[in-house]
């Protein structure tokens, strides 16, 4: 009866499969020898990297071959079984090699790369988007990232749901398949707070409990407290912890003490035991509890090799466990599984606490492949050790899948950018009352661009001036939230209701949560097939906070604005720890991720058109835009000529004199001490250029690209840097001055060979106004006099 219902529920229901799983029993033996599959594969996979392919450079290549054997069953239970085509998963990185071995028994993943698993253009160690040739929906790799972006893409499908781009019948699960030492992480908490505000839903995380770190076995006080945290943000817990065989068992005269047992058992007896074996399980059962003749006469019904069997037939390696599992969560409730598991399952790394990088030796490989029955030569046939029939039948079976259904991602159409935004009249303004002023024009000029655009802030949605495109397009929640300030007519500048055609999406202090948003908002495009700009706001200095994150969201080639602002010194009163030194150097660091700083309004509308359109492009990245509080009186244009180097990273506002013997060099909010100091060298240096930097980072690729694109035959023209500093005479002098690191601008002197006198800030701020700040940290008029002069004196 079972069997029947299972199908009818069954994302398999085709007559094929019908035919072939034509009872529990036929999938239940089809998921046991597909797990066995992924074992042997990604074994082999692993084996062959590190004992079999020939090594240059006497590294390890490692990979994780307990950790893959740890989540075989729940990998084959869920990609063969419960997967609908319409969901998504982001795999356990160190599982990396069985969703290779997934798409090689689906006929995706070829054998050649396999065989280069971690090398060049190989199969990477850890799913990747977009290094992988296999379909990956999220890359993993940093523990804990992996896990909670999937809470947001979750929220991410909701918008598309209520904003009428996917239908509600369309919406999948997003699915994390997590190491338990990933709970350990403290974004997963982050995440869940903020999920339980936005009623997450269609969200599934499956723990491998193998109670195994890295370094060792996990804390057993840990034990419960999972199911509380997870229970309390609103989450069903279902633990699978004993599999069919440790469950019958337990019916026995005698079972309910070895439950007992279990039960109590410290993990890391637990995992001692499992490496041991049998005959170790008898003599501490025995020892512990085989006084009681029930007991003992139960463990004697069993030979060693069953008992050992028995104590590790968890819930995570029962496939019929897994199965009922999944099936019993068809709503869409977000839901934790806790499957209990081994880590080095059916290895013999089995439960050994050094077994995360512990890698089977050739002599227990061939005891693998043998006890498999997979004859020599054969390893890397997809079925292996399987009779002909058996073979057929499998690859039936799992072309049938929901996964082999799977279409490709959707190519999601651009969305049309004006070529250019109005620039806020204002004669003296800042670049973040611009930027908020650009996007309210966005936001009622009923433009496509300003349907598409959604905001995000960690708790800074006002100070960071995102309040005038809210206020027009209001907050974003599925269930209505009335502004109840507003309702009691209550003065407030802000509106806070929240709707589900709302398009800024609130988001508590977490700056984790606030770059997975992020991230997942630029993966609407290929996730969903409908394509999202957003724009995320953040205080400058707390980038740092969700460094990782944001790495984790451009590794992922996910698009997204992210508008750091106030910035640098300029947060004067507000003190040294939020005065943001470094971000200048993350911006250029950073890969998938262009930035710029502009110092003027009609700079800023330029960049942000540029940057609307670039976030789309197929060989575009994110954009960062490092911008200020500080009202600055704007500059008059005598034409549009800055424009095209603005964009390339930098342009004379003064331009220098033929053979100029120095310039100045500036980015951003210092502007008018730059301008101020210009004019007071201008008597005794007529030729003094004054070069505005919109972008070092872009300055600085494009001119480290051209140096190496002479060695690797790709030839390109000299680079915008060069081209504007070959302006000057060769060795002239450059002072270099912006509101953060020095670094950022002053290897401007290695692009002609020039003598630089660096200025910025490369110690902790303090409390001060901008005169005092500047004054004491050297970024005034006098200290950029000083520093021209400097280049003369010796
Ligand atoms: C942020 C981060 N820190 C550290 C690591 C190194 N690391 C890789 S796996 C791992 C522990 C994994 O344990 P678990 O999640 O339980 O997975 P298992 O291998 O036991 O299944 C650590 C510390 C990492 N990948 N990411
Ligand atoms: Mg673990």
């Amino acid at each position: 009866m079972f069997a029947r219902t299972h199908l009818l529920n069954s994302p398999y229901s085709g007559t094929m499969e019908t035919a072939l799983a034509s009872s529990r029993q036929d999938l239940v033996a089809s998921l046991d020898l597909i797990e066995t599959r992924l074992r042997w594969l990604s074994s082999w996979t692993i084996h062959n990297a590190n004992h079999l392919r020939p090594k240059r450079d006497g590294l390890k290549v490692g990979g994780h071959q307990a950790s893959c054997a740890s989540m075989t069953a729940i990998m084959a239970a869920l990609y063969f079984h419960a997967l609908r085509p319409q969901d998504k998963v982001a795999v356990k990185p160190h599982a990396g090699p069985v969703l290779h071995a997934i798409h090689y028994l689906l006929g995706q993943q070829s054998r050649d790369q396999l065989e280069r698993f971690r090398g060049l253009g190989g199969a990477q160690s850890y799913p990747s988007r977009t290094k992988d040739s296999i379909p990956v929906d999220f890359s993993t790799g940093s523990v804990g990232l992996g896990v909670a972006v999937t809470a947001f893409s979750s929220l991410v499908q909701d918008y598309l749901v209520a904003h009428g781009k996917l239908a509600e019948t369309a919406a999948g699960r997003m699915i994390a398949l997590m190491g338990d030492a990933e709970l350990d992480e403290g974004n997963i908490y982050e995440c869940l707070i903020e999920g339980y505000k936005h009623d997450l839903r269609n969200c599934w995380w499956v723990v491998d409990y193998n109670r195994q770190s890295l370094d060792a076995t996990t804390a057993d006080r840990m034990f419960r407290r999972f199911d509380d945290i997870f229970e309390t943000c609103g989450w069903r817990v279902i633990t699978l912890k004993h599999g069919k065989l440790q469950r019958a068992t337990f019916k026995r005269p005698g079972g309910k003490a070895l439950e007992e047992w279990i039960e109590h058992c410290p993990n890391a007896d637990f995992a001692a035991l499992t490496y041991q074996g049998g005959a170790a399980w008898r003599a501490r059962l025995t020892a512990d509890i085989g006084d009681r003749p029930q007991v003992a006469k139960l463990l004697g019904s069993f030979a060693d090799d069953g008992l050992a069997a028995l104590m590790t037939n968890l819930g995570g390696h029962c496939v019929e466990t897994l199965i009922d599992a999944f099936d019993s969560a068809q709503d869409d409730r977000p839901t934790l599984f806790i499957a209990y598991t081994v880590k080095g399952y059916g290895l013999p790394l089995a439960g050994h606490k050094d077994n995360h990088s512990g890698m089977m030796n050739p002599s227990q490989i061939e005891g693998l492949r043998a006890h498999l029955g997979i004859a020599e030569g054969d390893e890397w046939a997809p079925w292996g050790g399987l009779g002909d029939n058996a073979a057929t039948r499998l690859q039936a079976f799992v072309d049938a899948s929901a996964l082999a259904r799977k279409t490709a991602e959707p190519q999601a159409d651009m969305v049309p950018v004006p070529a250019r935004f109005a620039v806020p009249p204002e004669p003296k303004q800042s670049t973040q009352a611009a930027f908020g002023r650009i996007l309210l024009d966005i936001a009622k000029s009923g433009e496509p661009l300003g349907d598409r655009i959604v905001t995000t802030a960690p708790d800074v949605t006002q100070t960071t001036n995102l309040g005038g495109f809210v206020n027009q397009r209001g907050l974003f929640r599925r269930q209505e939230l009335a502004d109840v300030f507003h309702k009691a007519k209550i003065p407030s500048a802000q509106k806070w209701a929240a709707h589900r055609a709302g398009q800024h999406i609130e988001l508590g202090i977490a700056e984790s949560n606030f770059f997975l948003l992020l991230a997942s908002l630029g993966l609407a495009a290929p996730h969903f097939g409908t394509r999202l700009l957003p724009v995320g706001t953040v205080y400058d200095p707390f980038i740092a906070r969700g460094l990782d994150a944001l790495n984790y969201g451009c590794y992922q080639d996910s698009r997204f604005l992210l508008v750091g602002t106030p910035s640098g010194l300029t947060l004067a009163a507000e003190g040294g720890a939020h005065q943001s030194i470094n971000t200048p150097l993350i911006g250029m660091g950073q890969p998938g991720l262009t930035s710029y700083e502009p110092a003027f309004a009609d700079e800023l509308a330029l960049i942000m058109a540029h940057a609307f359109d670039h976030i789309q492009r197929p060989d575009g990245s994110s954009v960062y835009l490092r911008l200020s509080t500080r009202a600055i009186d704007q500059v008059t244009r005598e034409n549009d000529g800055w424009e095209a180097d603005a964009l390339k990273g930098g342009y004379w506002l003064r331009q220098p004199a033929p053979g100029a013997e120095a310039a100045i060099a500036f980015s951003g909010a210092v502007a008018p001490e730059a301008l101020a100091a210009w004019q007071a060298l201008a008597d005794d240096l007529p030729a003094l250029g004054l070069l505005n930097v919109t972008s070092p980072d872009l300055l600085h690729r494009d001119w480290s690209a051209r140096r190496a694109a002479r060695w690797t035959g790709n030839r390109r023209p000299p680079s915008h840097a060069e081209k504007l500093l070959c302006a000057l005479r060769p060795g002239a002098g450059l002072v270099t001055v912006l509101d953060g690191s020095p670094a950022a601008l002053s290897w401007l002197g290695g692009v002609t060979g020039m003598r630089v006198s660096p200025l910025g800030t490369d110690r902790f701020g303090q409390t001060g106004d901008l005169p005092d700040l500047y004054r004491t940290y050297r970024l005034d008029e006098d200290a950029i006099i000083d520093a021209a002069a400097e280049l003369f004196l010796d």
